[in-house]
């Protein structure tokens, strides 16, 4: 049940444009000199210049390398072509964990309510994904509820409560600080009450501390827990693109603490390096499950990894 967009579809292709005029429309111009040692080098420095990570990039290239001396590759658009092969290949990663998402982006039988819990730092894109998905899948016709968990901040609940309003949806909220637990309580109740199919949490990206912030999310964690053993069924990270690197650190922060199940890539379209994406996939082996390429509603596209390298690598 991947959300299909509302109105006119996420553009990936244009959201990658800027990462892709940047970096990867050299990659073509390296090849085509012919496969002589010197090119490995330059994408080398291409491929890290675009963050995809220095040990990410070994890996590719050392694949790649592989690849055209054993099958003795001559040709620059077939060594190409294996390049993107194993680029896909670094994408396409499923762990069977995570319930909601398949790697195909599909599932036959969904829990009900599936519940979703939103995690990322202050500033990554969370709130607004959230209103993204509430829209996508009302669109579907599914009855959504959101719970209002990040009570940290005041305009956190009102923002929450625009999407909500904008998508049609319940929202569940409760004064700015007061207990997340009991925010997410009562969502959970209400969500039984009104027989709603997904419930999406909202969650806090910035404490008085880290430490802080974890501890609240295991908590977070329990209180689903206790009323829904298997839940939640998805735990979604926001990554910001635009943050390269960084976002590496954070992704295996939370992943240590909650239990990582996908990744959204939120501002691809602000970016030039978008190569993050292969080192999140490949260091945390966490999948991507969705990009944002925008801050429109229907700006969230399901994230395909064959689409994405090709969009890459198109013009
Ligand atoms: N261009 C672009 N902007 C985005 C995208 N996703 C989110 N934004 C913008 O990023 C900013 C922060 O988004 P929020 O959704 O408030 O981020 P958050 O993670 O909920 O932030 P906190 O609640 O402070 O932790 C907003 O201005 C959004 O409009 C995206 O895919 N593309
Ligand atoms: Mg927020």
């Amino acid at each position: 049940m991947a959300p299909a967009a509302a109105g006119e579809a996420a553009d990936v292709e244009h959201a990658v444009e800027r990462t892709r005029s940047t970096w990867f429309s050299r990659i073509g111009g390296i090849f085509r000199r012919g496969l002589s040692e010197e090119i490995w080098e330059e994408l080398e420095e291409t491929l890290i210049a675009a963050d995809t990570g220095v040990e990410t990039t070994i890996r590719i290239i050392a694949d790649v390398k592989e690849r055209v001396k054993v099958e003795r590759i001559s040709d620059p658009e077939a060594a190409i072509q294996a390049l993107k092969d194993d680029m896909v290949r670094v994408l396409e990663v499923d762990t069977g964990r995570g319930q909601i998402w398949h790697a195909n982006g599909q599932r036959e039988a969904l829990p009900r309510p599936a519940i979703i819990l939103v995690v990322g730092v202050n500033g990554t894109g969370k709130t607004t994904t959230i209103g993204k998905l509430a829209h996508a899948y009302s669109t579907q016709g599914k009855k959504v509820l959101l719970a209002a968990g990040d009570t940290f901040r005041a305009a956190a609940i009102e923002q929450l409560k625009h999407w909500g309003a904008s998508a049609g949806v319940d929202v569940v909220a409760h004064q700015q600080g007061a207990d997340p637990g009991a925010v997410i309580f009562d969502a959970l109740v209400a969500a039984e009450k009104r027989d709603a199919d997904i419930v999406i949490i909202d969650t806090a990206g910035r404490l008085h501390t880290k430490v802080n912030l974890m501890e609240e999310l295991r908590k977070v964690n329990r209180i689903i827990q206790r009323k829904y053993p298997d839940a939640p069924h998805e735990v979604l990270l926001v990554l910001d693109a635009t943050s390269g690197q960084n976002a590496m650190h954070q992704a295996k922060y939370f992943t240590e603490a909650v239990g990582v199940t996908g990744v959204v890539l939120a501002k691809l379209d602000g970016t030039a390096k978008g190569g993050v994406i292969f080192s999140i996939c490949d260091q945390l082996q966490v999948p991507v499950r969705f990009v944002g390429t925008g801050e429109r509603p229907q700006d969230l596209a399901p994230f395909e990894p064959r689409e994405f390298v090709e969009a890459l690598f198109a013009g």
